[in-house]
């Protein structure tokens, strides 16, 4: 579909609460329908997941790290929205005294939590987001990121498995088990995310599966650190310093004053960081009170197969929901706050429940 067209579906659409269709105004999109950036990226590039997916809770993507810039007038009034802050002020990475956090398991009694991830995404600044990167351009980058990761030591230490090759059976296996991402996205899809697919696409991963690294998946690189059970301490720790031992091999990431790291997605720019627990919280999720209790404090719900999945069996993905606007630090304490907050609401209503 031309841009045209997809402005005219986005425009006639109704009972469409993406903040694409909110702040997409005829005035912005005649000021930016004929711009390009230096990726050669342009505002259908950009558009064309929200613009099919009429049910998208965001609906934009950056084609490439230029789009921040020449797309600015929407995805800035769009960030300012997903991550609820008035300016775009993004403050310098903090991550806290990795050795005196103040925080380690939030569920001693393993009654809740069943495991513990914490993720952040980067960018290339010298390459294009899924819309425009070719296959080749991919692959070099793949190359590269691999170099990198190969000089990791210690604990991070591990293998690169590319995605061409790898059989059907264990990409399923390393689904199931929550390592490895999938291709069956419809808003990613749609966004350009799957072309050329599997080419310049893998995971890599430390020998106890603690510390993966997903190349040219939604973002260029993902970086995760995960485990069962719910010490978060030890999660976010290990992912502090495997960020600091991959900006210190040489690779470059993109970074914008104002808007923290570059990611594909508006929802994920600034500190890039997903913390997030599979929690079993049966009660709280089926009280009519969840809704609003997760705006309360700010944290996300999502199914345990990832984003736009269903929940099995009363267990949720919490996390926090804003990434820009606060520190990493402070991303983390958000999540922690609204996890504890989870499981004593859940025993509260648990009492509540044996009393009648
Ligand atoms: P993200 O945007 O953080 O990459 P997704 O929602 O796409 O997250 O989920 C990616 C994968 O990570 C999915 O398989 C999901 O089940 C898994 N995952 C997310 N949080 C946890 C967690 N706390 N424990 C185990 N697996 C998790
Ligand atoms: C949407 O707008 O609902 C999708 N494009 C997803 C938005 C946030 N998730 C993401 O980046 N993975």
């Amino acid at each position: 579909m031309s841009v045209e067209e997809l402005w005219n579906k986005l425009k006639n659409a109704t009972g469409c609460k993406s903040l694409l269709k909110k702040h997409l105004t005829e005035e912005r999109y005649k000021n930016l329908k004929g711009k390009k950036t230096a990726f050669g990226g342009t505002l259908a590039d950009c558009i064309r997941s929200g613009c099919e997916n009429l049910d998208s809770g965001v609906g934009i993507y950056a084609s490439d790290p230029q789009a921040y810039t020449v797309f600015a007038d929407v995805l800035d009034a769009v960030i300012k929205d997903y991550h609820k802050v008035d300016k775009l002020n993004h403050p310098e990475p903090d991550f806290g005294n990795i050795d005196k956090l103040g925080f380690s398991d939030l569920d001693p009694s393993g009654n809740f939590i069943i495991s513990t991830r914490v993720r952040v995404g980067r960018s290339h600044d010298n390459y294009g987001f899924p819309p425009v990167i070719t296959k080749e351009q991919r692959l070099a980058m793949e190359a590269a990121t691999v170099s990198a990761l190969d000089k990791l030591k210690g604990e991070l230490a591990g293998t690169y498995y590319p995605l061409t090759g790898m059989s059907r059976e264990t990409q399923k296996q390393l689904m199931d088990d929550h390592f490895l991402f999938n291709d069956s996205d419809r808003f990613l899809r749609d966004a350009g995310g799957y072309r050329d697919w599997p080419s310049g696409r893998g995971i890599y991963f430390n020998h106890a599966k603690t510390f993966l690294v997903w190349v040219n998946e939604e973002d260029h690189l993902r970086f995760i650190s995960m485990q069962k059970g719910g010490n978060l301490g030890e999660v976010y720790s290990r992912l502090v310093k495997a960020i600091r031992a991959m900006e210190s091999s040489g690779l470059s990431f993109a970074k914008r004053k104002g808007l923290g790291y570059l990611t594909f997605c508006p929802s994920n720019l600034g500190t890039t960081l997903r913390a997030s627990v599979h929690i079993k919280i049966p009660k709280l999720a089926a009280s009519p009170e969840f809704k609003a209790f997760c705006d309360r404090y700010n944290i996300q719900a999502r199914g345990i197969h990832g984003e736009h999945t269903e929940s099995v069996g009363g267990v949720y993905d919490i996390s926090n929901k804003r990434r820009l606007g606060l520190t990493e630090f402070e991303a983390v304490q958000e999540m922690r706050r609204g996890v504890e907050a989870c499981i004593s609401e859940e025993k509260k209503l648990g009492k509540w429940w044996r009393i009648w």
